[in-house]
């Protein structure tokens, strides 16, 4: 109980530490940002595919059992070992310090406060509680004695309960409070950028997207919606804590190999450029085939082509020294896209709004990029702060060096969305309908087969972009028992969805999505 309060005192006064200095700098949050790091690549891709979003809540409980265990383990030691507990908390500050000065985001020493004056206080509650646990005369003496004379003491000399348990409550009470007002601190920093957010007029777009086609989004029951509602859009990222940027301070530097014109743009630079508005259908490269990680979205933004020939970048192809661009978020994450790509032509944008608003901070707030065809972790840097020009052979970003592709153009991918896998549709007539996208070629054909029918063409809704997924259905005239519906797809440029099963890593998962239903 001893080394659990202690515990919790540490976390708590960590966290109040953590609102003079920095709220990221919070050892749980500093660790669990070291270990998302750290985790190798094939227990992250796990982790996303099953806990989605929740990856995050998961990893904290999961550092705060472990914490709890451990803190279990110090009481206990220390009631022996009164040195021991205490040392063994102050172990726990130098980590959580160690990891906070480490993180990519961090820009100074003070970091490391939070976790030495937490753990600090950690330790001196320890030692004060287990010292209630002997007698105070023979507390000092105790800490030399080897097991058998300690159980040769009777109990009730060596134990001030009174004193132990008006001690620890007090402890608690004071660590709760202590925590709270930590906390609240903590989550009012954001509230004056929140509240920026909300200021932020975005100018009409000077080249509108067109209206979605009313036949791209044919109503059936089950279909994913054409366009993803922003609460409903898929978010794959690693920070612990959502970055929040305030849009005022924001500053966005374009510099490195072959700039001839580094630059410096604010939020009202962008602003004050033409916007485009675009279709876009982002996929993330840890969506398993038949996953949720993909959405379509209306982007506002600046064109980033303009903006690095302004810079005077140029393309690989037109004899530019730079072909990978490497984006920089505020929390430190690195993201290689090829130069050529952004500049061939395509909508590659700095985006500044997501479905008519203001980029949710979820979702990069104030700029992320936006590049069609390629998956987000080559191409879609949230919370841009920087844009380095450099090579592929030179600089391997973040997700590279954990095992994944430098270059990754999004596969051509089809998923049924309905029926549900297990279902138990009446015979009859079933529609079976669902998405398939192949962004920056454009989906030409889906098909679906029955068990091991053949190849049924689908009906394909109208298409928006190339850049967009494409919705499709197809009536089934189902017959009773169990059946295997399975999809593929064809993109524009003849190339069929392929059968053959990959995994998420390196460059994004392929194979033929199947549900498997039952007709009563
Ligand atoms: N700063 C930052 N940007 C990031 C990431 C991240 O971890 N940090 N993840 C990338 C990945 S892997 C994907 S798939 C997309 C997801 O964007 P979304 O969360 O808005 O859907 O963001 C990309 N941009
Ligand atoms: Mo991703």
């Amino acid at each position: 109980m001893s080394g659990v309060l202690a515990g919790f005192a540490a976390l708590a006064v960590a966290e109040l530490v953590a609102a003079a200095v920095r709220p990221q700098a919070s050892p749980v949050i500093a660790v669990g940002g070291a270990s998302i790091d750290a985790t190798p690549a094939p227990v992250k891709d796990w982790a996303i595919r099953h806990f989605g979003t929740d990856d995050k809540l998961v990893l904290q409980l999961g550092i705060l059992v472990v914490l709890a265990v451990l803190a279990l383990v110090l009481g206990a030691s220390a009631v022996r070992f009164r040195r021991v507990g205490a040392a063994g908390i102050l172990l726990f500050g130098v980590i959580g310090a160690v990891a906070a000065v480490s993180r990519p985001d961090s820009g100074s020493f003070t970091d490391a406060l939070p976790s030495v004056v937490g753990a600090v206080a950690g330790a001196l509650l320890l030692h004060v509680l287990v010292g209630r646990l002997t007698a105070p005369a023979r507390s000092e003496a105790a800490e030399s004695r080897t097991v058998n004379e300690e159980a040769a003491v009777p109990a009730s000399a060596r134990w001030d309960r009174r004193g132990f348990l008006l001690a620890a409550a007090s402890a608690a009470a004071a660590s709760t409070a202590v925590g709270a007002v930590g906390r609240s601190l903590n989550g009012a920093s954001g509230r004056s950028v929140v509240a920026s957010r909300a200021e932020v007029v975005l100018p009409l777009p000077g080249s509108p997207a067109r209206p979605v086609p009313r036949r791209a989004g044919p109503r059936i029951a089950g279909i994913s919606p054409f366009v993803t509602p922003n609460k409903d859009f898929y978010r794959v990222d690693t920070a612990l804590v959502v970055p929040k940027v305030d849009a005022a301070g924001w500053r966005l530097r374009i510099h490195g190999k072959g700039v001839r014109h580094p630059a410096t743009y604010s939020f009202d630079d962008l602003l004050r450029r033409e916007l485009i508005e675009r279709d876009i259908t982002l996929t993330c490269v840890s969506n398993e085939v038949g996953g949720p990680y993909v959405g379509n979205a209306r982007w506002i933004g600046v064109r980033l082509a303009d903006l690095l020939t302004e810079c005077g970048v140029k393309a690989p192809s037109r004899g530019g020294r730079a072909d990978q661009l490497v984006s920089r978020s505020v929390d430190g994450m690195t993201i290689g896209s090829p130069v050529e790509d952004v500049m061939d032509g395509r909508d590659a944008m700095l985006a500044l709004g997501m479905n008519g608003e203001p980029l949710p901070f979820e979702h990069g707030f104030p700029v992320r990029m936006v590049v069609p065809g390629l998956y987000g972790f080559v191409s879609a840097c949230k919370w841009i702060e920087d844009i380095e020009l450099t090579t592929f052979d030179s600089y391997d970003p973040y997700w590279v060096k954990r095992g994944w592709a430098r270059r990754a153009p999004i596969k051509t991918e089809s998923r049924i969305d309905t029926p549900k896998p297990f279902a138990r549709p009446k015979a009859g007539t079933v529609m079976i309908a669902g998405v398939a996208w192949a962004q920056h070629r454009g989906i030409d054909k889906v098909e679906v087969r029955i068990d091991d029918g053949p190849w049924q063409e689908a009906r394909l809704a109208a298409e928006d972009t190339r850049d967009t997924w494409r919705q499709w259905s197809l009536p089934w005239q189902a017959t009773k028992g169990g059946h295997t519906l399975t999809v593929r797809a064809t993109d524009r440029t003849g190339a069929v969805q392929t059968d053959e099963r990959t995994r998420t890593i390196p460059d994004g998962a392929g194979g033929w999505h199947s549900v498997v239903v039952t007709v009563d």
